[in-house]
């Protein structure tokens, strides 16, 4: 295929890739061993190793060619990035192209392995209705492979991820490794070692080999082949999977392979290798044609496979040149798979319920799904039995569902935001936190190449069915790492919702809404409202809404409406989180409730631009309330979609009210006050726009 592909370079070059020419050794005696049961995440250089899974040649070139059938990903992504859930081969969860970012899914996976031997076997729950079971995360995943029988025969699923060298050195690779031998996971790392990153060399970028870096950690057997002899590759690979299968530990093989091909099309051998002659005196083929004659077989035969083989696969790939195109329309499909809450459902107020503060409304709502659903687990910082959290929010759900459902993690936020891919991918549902958003960054990574991608990518395959839950905001002197606010960050990641609500009841439903939701959604939770001790937030207690309810993303809510009035200037507003609690103080304080209404929007994705839409062309005003630096924003870009929409019901320019564009927000409480909008803030914007 490799030769074909050269042959056909002004065809297959409009699209970059890879081949696995020089690695196939190992690759082959891999895939012939793993199991339907096993995951597996091969890298970008993996083209044999995905057909010893059995994928066929024409499979590949669907996607060398970007074609509608390429059966990953419908010609959305690179030759080689596969995904796939077939029944009869190992799974394949969706990675992406960045080098190494891999390491943690796959440690995910395996983590949700051992989830499932310490926790027992998922039946069916108790759900809200059938097509909520039908999309919930353990739609077809069969937590029965998990038994100790099938660990003692031997057929215990494992997960396999592949690594190039130059990709070990990441540091997100580190974090998966030290959650690989803290937890002891079911895991093989293949690092295929052939002294080259792209035309950097191993003498430039690493002080050891992948081998000898695994000793740094504790736990993580490792062992060193000769990659490129097949029955060497065959016969190691055999021993370290059974061993996994039986002891549940992981492995790292490190693999020597001489790398005989381009690093990619784009970037060709010929202008920098200068190892050409001795790499080609490894090539594992000579070797594996030795030993097949060594055993049994004729030289007329290995020729005859040889022609048959060159053969089919160029009548793969004619066939493959002659397919069918995506469509335009094709570009719109499977950014999310449906959500089954649709509607507000439940009691949002019942009787006699008491009166709680925002965090409690988060903590019951969690502790009532985990109480409901094996599948969902918590993890992050501190959130285990001894804290329950920094904010008290997870306070007595390790008590309560013990510490194999909610657990501490080491202070690693890629590992905790990534590591949920894998676990979404065997059924699981992770409800997972980063302290701060201050500290979302390491996590961001993740969230962006990773969990925001795998559904579309996948095209549809793999959506990643998480929670990520983010205390935000500012107040009380929290300082520049414990204030930020990072919406329009999050925003302007596609692929996942996002959930920002003002008061418990909205956090409670939305909650649910999330948790029953089968994408990626990360609930960002102002911290200054968990418990309304700053003044003027009372707003956000609420009577405990009913352990049915759920609240629907994309609907925002018009807690305060007014009327069209043609003789006064009227206003709307349109805030979430603290803001609402600014405009709604603002509009009481001015004594104008009857001229500002106000829109709530609870999600920021998706939005409710209907309801936006509808306000503003009847009041013929808007202000964008918001707590981050204006400028460049979420809210900025709001303000100028509806600015675009309501042009011509429009009596002011639709303004926007934030923070200080400065870098950071001071610890000091008088820059913390400077720096952030406040009711009276807001207030004089609220003038300034009646005026206008
Ligand atoms: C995070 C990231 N940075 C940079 C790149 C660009 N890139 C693609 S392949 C590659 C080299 C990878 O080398 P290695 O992991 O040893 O695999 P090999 O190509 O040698 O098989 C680089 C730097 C990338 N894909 N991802």
């Amino acid at each position: 295929m490799a030769e074909l592909y050269e042959a056909n370079f002004k065809q297959v070059s409009k699209y970059v890739h890879a081949t696995s020419r020089g690695h196939e050794a190992v690759q082959i005696a891999l895939g012939m061993q793993l199991l339907p049961q096993d995951y597996a995440f091969p890298y970008y250089r993996d083209d044999a190793m995905l057909l010893s899974f059995g994928l066929t040649p024409y499979d590949l070139m669907l996607q060398l060619l970007a074609k509608k059938d390429d059966p990953f990903s419908g010609g959305r992504t690179y030759y080689a990035h596969p995904s796939l859930r077939d029944a009869d081969k190992p799974k394949i969860p969706h990675q992406s192209s960045a080098t190494g970012m891999q390491a943690i899914p796959a440690t995910g996976v395996a983590m949700g392995f051992k989830y499932h031997e310490n926790v027992g076997p998922i039946e069916d729950t108790a759900t809200l209705s059938d097509t909520i079971k039908k999309l919930e995360g353990n739609f077809d995943y069969d937590s029965s492979v998990h038994s100790e029988d099938s660990r003692i025969r031997g057929n215990a699923p494992i997960v396999v991820c592949s690594l190039g060298d130059a990709s070990v050195t990441e540091g997100e690779v580190a974090e998966a490794f030290q959650m690989a031998v803290l937890k002891r996971l079911p895991i093989l790392y293949l690092v295929q070692d052939n002294d080259w990153d792209i035309s950097a060399n191993a003498a430039e970028i690493r002080a050891q080999n992948a081998f000898e870096y695994a000793k740094g950690f504790k736990g993580l057997e490792a062992v060193s082949i000769d990659g490129a002899n097949f029955i060497e590759s065959y016969e190691a690979v055999e021993k370290v999977i059974m061993t996994i299968r039986k002891e549940r530990r992981p492995f790292l093989i490190h693999a020597k392979v001489p790398l005989l091909n381009h690093h990619t099309s784009g970037v060709r051998m010929e202008w920098y290798r200068d190892d050409l002659e001795e790499a080609r005196s490894r090539d594992p083929y000579p070797v594996l044609k030795k030993q097949l004659l060594e055993n049994g077989f004729d030289e007329k035969e290995l020729l005859e496979i040889e022609a048959q083989i060159e053969i089919e696969v160029e009548q793969s790939f004619r066939k493959a040149q002659q397919a069918e195109d995506p469509k335009p329309a094709d570009l719109f499909t499977n950014d999310f798979v449906p959500t089954p809450i649709t509607e507000e459902k439940g009691e949002r107020s019942p009787e006699g319920a008491e009166k709680v503060v925002m965090v409690d409304c988060a903590l019951f709502a969690v502790e009532e799904l985990m109480r409901k659903h094996k599948e969902c687990l918590l993890y992050g910082q501190d959130v285990g039995a001894r804290l329950g959290g920094v904010f008290r929010e997870a306070a007595t759900l390790a008590q309560k569902f013990g510490d194999d459902r909610v657990f501490n993690t080491p202070i690693q936020e890629a590992f905790i935001v990534g590591s949920t891919v894998g676990m979404s991918a065997v059924g699981l549902k992770p409800i997972v936190e980063v302290q701060f958003a201050d500290y979302i960054w390491p996590g961001l990574n993740q969230l962006f190449t990773e969990v925001s991608r795998s559904c579309y990518l996948s095209d549809g395959k793999w959506p990643v069915s998480m929670i990520l839950r983010v205390p935000i905001g500012a107040y009380g002197s929290g300082g520049p790492y414990h204030s930020s606010s990072v919406e329009s960050i999050l925003t302007n990641i596609r692929g996942i919702k996002i959930a920002y609500p003002s008061n418990g009841a909205d956090l409670k439903g939305l909650m649910k809404a999330a948790y029953y939701d089968p994408n990626p959604v990360v609930i960002l939770e102002h911290k200054g409202l968990y418990w309304s001790k700053v003044p003027g937030t009372k707003g956000a207690t609420s009577v405990e809404p009913s352990e049915d309810y759920v609240l629907p993303f994309g609907k925002a809510w018009v807690l305060q409406e007014i009327w069209k009035q043609e003789n006064v200037e009227t206003l709307t507003i349109v805030t979430y989180g603290m803001g609402v609690h600014w405009a709604m103080n603002a509009s009481e304080e001015l004594g104008i409730k009857d001229r500002i209404e106000i829109i709530d929007l609870r999600t920021l994705f998706p939005l409710d631009e209907e309801t936006i839409m509808k306000s503003v062309k009847k009041t013929g005003k808007c202000l964008v309330v918001t707590e981050e630096p204006s400028d460049n924003s979420f809210a900025r870009a709001l303000a100028g979609k509806i600015q675009e929409e309501c042009f011509k019901f429009l009596d002011a320019p639709v303004m926007t009210i934030g923070s200080e564009n400065m870098p950071a927000i001071p610890l000091n409480s008088i820059l913390e006050e400077t720096m952030i909008p406040s009711t009276e803030k807001v207030k004089q914007k609220i003038i300034q726009v009646l005026n206008y």
